[in-house]
């Protein structure tokens, strides 16, 4: 692997970094936190107010365990102070922008300088490079390019890697199909549902994308399992790695599987601090504890964020990894705490549901749950995808067995339909998962 740091040469691989010693990496994030805490204090009114109501200055933070002393961040606060107020530098120093796509209330919005824009390329690369990309690779972008930080983040990431990008987007399937096979694209950029859905119509035109050139799927921005995985590589001939992001730290590329051990997304931690809190208590958890992920950015200047609460539900491990690299793993992001349902009392993430389907012959990888509402309470519905060799007089059967084991294993009654195949919805960016048909209040 090749070795460089300037961020002018395409580089892939930064041992200085990726395998720096845990307390080197700790002592490097210490003295990053601290300019980042006393540049959010100077120049965001937003972090002034709520660090003074919490009785805390930058200087009191002496240790990393100390960041617990300071108040977290929420989506929200990015949507009071739309759409610039929360950025640090004047607003001529921000060459860029992204938002969110903002279905309730306003969206947030997130800007980069120069420099940002440049660390994000880097760290883009980085990750594309840890799941198996390569210099000269031809990579195949099917993120979606605009607002969303997808497009842009891979294809900065894939140009400053070295690669040939293919500036794809999302949709438009059938030229997807053409192109990843005359161009000989070795790397696909996708969410995991859109890249089910190239192979999909790639097997349904007889096109055989996994015989082909195709290598390594860097997929990510929505939840999906291990099943997924499974059919991904055999389907396509890859094997798919996880990618982890969002707009309010940098968007993708804030942490990466390896194509090593595929277990758990390697997060960047000399430019990102990750915590693990109890979402209820806000408390901080010990190390491989089960919680939401929050996180601190240590290098960015547009938009530092201090202690920002994702949502996302996980795990954090610091066991040495056979890529050598030091940095900790996430893993698998299972859902959201606002994914969660309550029906009838029980609570229920659409992960949870997905998880038991896994385990059924017969059915596609193709599911919406529906929440509707009867009188007062809340129902649970899933219309599931049957394979395309399920004899349609099966279906009912299958149907009733799933319904038993959601009923059994997470103890919510859930209606479930079998679909003939192609009925439910195919995603061409982050897939639909619930359809809330519930009155809106
Ligand atoms: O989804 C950034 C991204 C683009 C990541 C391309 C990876 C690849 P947002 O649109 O702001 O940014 O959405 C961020 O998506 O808080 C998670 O809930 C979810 N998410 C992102 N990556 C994963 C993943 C981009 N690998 C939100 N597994 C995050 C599970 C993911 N959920």
């Amino acid at each position: 692997m090749s070795v460089s740091t300037s961020a002018n040469t395409p580089f892939h691989f930064q041992p200085e970094f990726e395998t720096m010693p845990r307390d080197r990496l700790a002592a490097l994030q210490l003295e990053r936190l601290q300019k980042t805490l006393a540049h959010a204090y100077a120049n965001v009114d937003h972090f002034r107010q709520r660090f003074d109501a919490a009785g805390v200055k930058p200087d009191d933070l002496k240790s990393l365990e100390d960041l617990a002393r300071f108040p977290l961040t929420v989506k929200d606060d990015l949507r009071a102070h739309y759409p610039f107020k929360m950025f640090a530098v004047p607003r001529d120093q921000v060459v860029r922008v992204h938002a969110s796509s903002g279905t309730t209330g306003k969206p947030t919005v997130v800007g980069y300088t120069r420099e940002d824009i440049d660390t994000w390329a880097n760290l883009m690369a980085r990750s594309i490079a840890c799941a198996g990309g390569r210099p000269g690779d031809i990579l195949h972008n099917a993120y979606g390019y605009g607002l969303f930080t997808g497009g842009l983040g891979a294809h900065y990431g894939g140009e400053r890697l070295g690669c040939t990008v293919t500036p794809m987007s999302g949709g438009n399937t059938e030229k997807q199909i053409v192109l990843l096979q005359d161009f000989g694209a070795r790397v696909l950029c996708a969410t995991p549902s859109y890249a089910l859905n190239i192979a999909e119509m790639a097997e349904a035109e007889g096109v055989d994308l996994a015989g082909g050139p195709l290598k390594v799927g860097v997929f990510g921005a929505e939840p999906w399992s291990e099943a997924m995985r499974a059919e991904l590589d055999q389907r396509l001939g890859i094997r798919a790695v996880d990618i982890y992001g969002l707009s309010e730290i940098m968007g993708p590329g804030v942490a990466a599987e390896c194509c090593e051990e595929r277990a758990g997304l390697h997060g960047w931690e000399d430019h990102f601090l990750f915590e693990v809190i109890d979402p209820d208590s806000g408390e901080p958890l010990p190390l491989g504890e089960a919680g939401e992920l929050v996180i601190t950015t240590l290098t960015k200047q547009a938009l530092p964020m201090i202690r920002y609460r994702t949502r996302d539900i996980t795990r954090l491990s610091t066991d040495p990894c056979a890529c050598g690299r030091s940095h900790v793993r996430i893993l698998r992001i299972t859902g959201r705490n606002d994914d969660m349902l309550i029906i009838r009392g029980v609570n229920v993430y659409p992960s949870q549901i997905e998880a038991v389907m896994v385990g059924f012959e017969g059915i596609a990888p193709h599911y919406q749950l529906v929440v509707k509402r009867e009188g007062t309470m809340d129902t649970l519905g899933a219309e599931i995808e049957a394979a395309p060799e399920t004899a349609a007089a099966d279906y009912a059967r299958l149907a009733s067995e799933i319904r038993h084991h959601i009923k059994s294993l997470i103890g919510v009654t859930c209606a479930v339909e079998l679909k003939a195949p192609g009925e439910v919805p195919r995603s061409q960016g982050k897939a639909v998962r619930v359809r809330d048909e519930r009155p809106k209040s």
